[in-house]
């Protein structure tokens, strides 16, 4: 890998070195070029799929030369790179966003009507790269933009799955999954076969002494599976950095084994082991804040965990620099507990392989590991039990029990009179069978612990990690609250509002500055552009009415009052919160006289959003707002009045629809249990309302467009504890009109009573552990008070403007910001200028 030429002959090379098209006649010529050699077609036999091929294609060159050079430029800085570690990463189209990161979009435009394309059907020929199951792996992606944006020399290390998050198709009301085969073809991934890290499971451990008297420990007679590394690159926006995400790929290694079992016509058995290999990236668990505790899902980790740290251990060994300088060239995040397991596998690196004693490999590890947490749900942090990893990974076992034991003695040293301390913090839960707490191992093995909210900051502090702050001390924990990437969220998805904000502004360097939105507040009077942004809404919601109409068959108003909630399906983000609602408005609707009807602000209620396979409340609620969607559909007496709608197989390249179409979306969690959200920041940045609870980042977003343009609603994350107290000694409090919607959906008016009563009998007869009872009044309430604000479209207008003018600070450049200054220490690199030639 290491071979260069001489310099005799550079020269040559540079002479005939990759040339980026500029024009769009230079564009024409490389999509025909790669429509005519790499796919072998012709203007004869080209469809939309081969235009689209063809432009990726061309696209991809450009972005592959600035991707070598941008590697290069950030090898020879020699600075401190960042590690983004994350099993999801929910990129969703890459086309359109490399076209405007390299700013030739519009060239393309004009180069594609010449061949004969319209530039919107040839980005939706793309398949969304959906490696993820909702703002995790979201975030993940928006943080890959604003890094590369920034100049940070950063890369993402990820699992190249072979299915990616299912396709939702809704069969009679009811989610059924298909499988999503996305690699059919995808030009934005390079294999790089010489780019392998062998990877070892099971096993046994010796221990043994050297000459020298020195003990050592050995990791033996595990399997193997080899870790292929395929790169994808990731152009920053109005920059020409263009940085790596490396996902890897599992396939068997080919050991003397495999050949000594096919040579002796064990031909099944040696496929069967190659299967078995590529299995373990086969497929994304698709459960959001769950944890299974399933073993292919460790050995993923594991996997992953042990090929990124080889790969990153061997770039830093290439400098030659002493051990102690490791955290000065490395930070390593780690996105969620999924790979603590990192943690062990470096001391394991440092200690077994190369020789280091504990004391120096444990602080190397401390300085170089962060750990960001996005949740405090108890069933959603990650344990594994003991047996379980005692096979699969003995040392790593091992390891973790030294951690552990330095670690309860350091407690015991500092706190000798708090003995229940002790079994309360230690990384191994003594339960049957004993459990290892990976939250516990990410932050006693890192520097630095995030939220990802202000609340949910707080929150951390005092339920699941309050030991660690008194341990630790507090300035350990820190909060960045997350962000979105304007360039997709703004500029592609609005492109319209976009223009109209940089014809205000001056230009777009508000999209590298997303604060400078705040001198829109100038214009909240303009009448020429409180039309156009108007408009601009009103096309969206055009554009949704269309995309309904064709994708669900029901036809929609685009005047109506569009409200939106669209996110993964679970009981505590409170889906069921609203259908309830929907359906008491559905009755209130009902029992008005048709002139009263007629004066009610008309509504669609839009739902989007996957369940886990094995969620049953999550796929009840699912069938329930289909149910109640043909139902009030069909009411000829409601008409416009009300219309109900469940988007199938919500996914990124469809957000980037339905988000800037909002008058109001939904972000309705019980207080305390959302970190943060970011659909919330996305749908207010295109100039839609929200309806919320005080969760997460409402709660910030509150602050910076003010009390009066948010509506918020119901209890409080302190009164949560109390009130699920007061459910469990003195029953609920059901308000009628939430009764009513129980009794009617009991009687049947929505099918089978049957098919939802684990869905009712969860609020009324098992404790309503998410407060849909008690907040239930408030939020219908709240309702009513949007649909009053609505009717003023003034008014309604002013607030629109006047929150897109303040969402500066919710920008993902200003997260990417934070954790470069408080967490990882990391400064930017500057991008190489443009060769004059091309070389
Ligand atoms: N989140 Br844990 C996920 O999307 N999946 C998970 O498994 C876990 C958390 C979300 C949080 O629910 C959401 O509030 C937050 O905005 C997002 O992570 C990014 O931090």
């Amino acid at each position: 890998v290491e071979a260069s030429v001489p310099e005799p002959q550079r020269e040559a090379w540079r002479k005939h070195s990759a040339r980026e098209f500029n024009t769009s006649d230079q564009f024409e010529d490389a999509v025909v070029r790669h429509i005519e050699t790499t796919l072998a077609r012709s203007l004869y036999n080209v469809d939309e799929s081969g235009a689209y091929a063809g432009t990726a294609l061309a696209f991809r060159d450009r972005l592959v030369i600035e991707w070598n050079r941008t590697q290069q430029n950030q090898t020879s800085a020699d600075q401190k790179r960042v590690y983004y570690l994350s099993l999801e990463f929910l990129m969703g189209r890459a086309l359109d966003n490399a076209m405007l990161n390299v700013g030739m979009k519009d060239v393309a435009r004009k180069g594609l009507d010449e061949l004969g394309f319209r530039m919107e059907d040839i980005i939706d020929q793309e398949r969304d790269a959906a490696l993820g199951n909702g703002g995790l792996g979201r975030l993940a992606a928006c943080f890959l933009d604003s890094l590369a944006t920034l100049n940070y020399p950063a890369w993402g290390y990820g699992l190249r799955y072979r299915y990616g998050i299912f396709r939702q198709e809704i069969v009679n009301g009811y989610q059924m999954e298909v499988p999503d085969y996305w690699l059919e073809f995808n030009p934005w991934e390079f294999p790089r076969h010489d780019v392998t890290v062998d990877v070892q499971f099971y096993g046994t451990i010796r221990k043994y002494m050297d000459d020298s008297g020195k003990q050592h420990t050995a990791w033996e007679n595990g399997e193997i599976v080899t870790a292929v590394a395929y790169d994808a690159p990731i152009p920053g926006y109005g920059t020409t950095t263009t940085n790596n995400l490396r996902l890897w790929s599992s396939k068997a290694s080919h050991g003397e084994f495999d050949f000594t079992k096919f040579n002796s016509g064990e031909y099944e058995a040696s496929v069967a082991d190659t299967q078995r290999a590529e299995t373990i990236s086969a497929v994304l668990y698709p459960n959001d804040s769950l944890d299974r505790g399933k073993e292919l899902r460790l050995k993923q980790q594991y996997f992953w965990c042990a090929a990124s740290l080889f790969d990153i251990v061997r770039r830093f060994k290439k400098s030659k620099k002493a051990w102690s300088d490791f955290p000065n060239q490395v930070a390593i995040q780690l996105n969620d507990t999924h790979p603590t397991l990192a943690i062990p596998e470096l001391l394991r690196i440092l200690i077994d392989i190369e020789g280091l004693e504990w004391d120096e490999a444990w602080s190397i590890v401390q300085k170089t590991f962060s750990y960001t947490n996005h949740t405090v749900l108890p069933e959603a942090l990650e344990k594994w039990s003991v047996p379980l990893v005692q096979n699969l990974l003995p040392r790593h076992l091992q390891i973790i029990y030294d951690i552990n034991l330095q670690f309860l003695q350091f407690v015991e040293r500092n706190f000798p009179k708090d003995r229940d301390m002790l079994s309360r913090v230690s990384i191994i839960e003594e339960s049957q069978p004993k459990m290892v707490r990976m939250a516990y191992l990410a932050v006693i093995g890192s520097h630095k612990v995030n939220g990802v909210a202000e609340l949910h900051s707080d929150l951390i502090k005092t339920t699941i990690f309050k030991d660690f702050v008194k341990i630790h001390g507090p300035d350990k924990f820190t909060n960045v609250t997350n962000g979105i990437t304007p360039r997709r969220w703004l500029h592609q998805a609005n492109f319209r509002l976009s223009e109209l904000i940089a014809s205000k502004l001056g230009g777009y360097d508000y999209l590298n500055d997303l604060t400078l939105l705040h001198k829109l507040e100038n214009y909240v009077d303009d009448k020429d552009f409180r039309k156009e942004f108007q408009d601009i809404k009103y096309a969206n919601k055009l554009r949704l009415a269309r995309y309904i109409k064709e994708a669900q068959g029901i036809t929609v108003n685009p005047a109506s009052l569009f409200d939106i909630q669209v996110k993964r399906i679970h009981e505590y983000k409170r889906q069921q919160l609203n259908i309830f609602g929907v359906i008491h408005r559905y009755l209130e609707l009902k029992e008005m006289s048709p002139a009263d009807r007629k004066k009610a602000q008309p509504r669609v209620s839009i739902f989007g959003g996957k369940a886990a396979p094995g969620y049953w409340m999550a796929k009840t609620i699912i069938h329930l707002i289909n149910q109640v969607s043909e139902v009030v559909n069909n009411d000829k007496d409601i008409g416009d009045a009300l219309k109900v709608v469940f988007l199938e197989d919500y996914n990124v390249s469809k957000a980037e629809i339905i988000v800037p179409a909002s008058d109001i979306s939904e972000h309705i969690s019980t207080a305390g249990t959302e970190a943060s959200g970011t659909s919330n920041m996305k749908f207010v940045l295109n100039g839609g309302l929200i309806i919320g609870t005080c969760d997460g980042a409402n709660i910030e977003i509150t602050r910076e467009v003010g009390e009066d343009n948010i509506f918020l609603f119901g209890n409080l994350s302190e009164d949560v504890e109390d009130l699920r107290h007061a459910h469990y000694y003195s029953g609920l409090n059901i308000d009628p009109s939430l009764q009513r919607v129980f009794d009617e959906i009991r009687n049947g008016m929505f099918g089978d009573a049957g098919q939802f009563s684990s869905l009712v009998n969860s609020i009324t007869d098992h404790g309503d552990y998410y407060l849909v009872s008690d907040d239930f009044k408030s939020y219908v309430e709240t309702q009513k008070l949007i649909d009053e604000a609505y009717k003023n479209q003034e008014e309604w207008l002013t607030k629109t403007i006047t929150v897109v003018a303040r969402m500066g600070f919710f920008s993902s450049d200003r997260c990417i910001e934070e954790y470069a200054q408080e967490i990882w220490n990391t400064e930017p690199v500057v991008p190489p200028a443009k060769p004059q030639n091309g070389a």
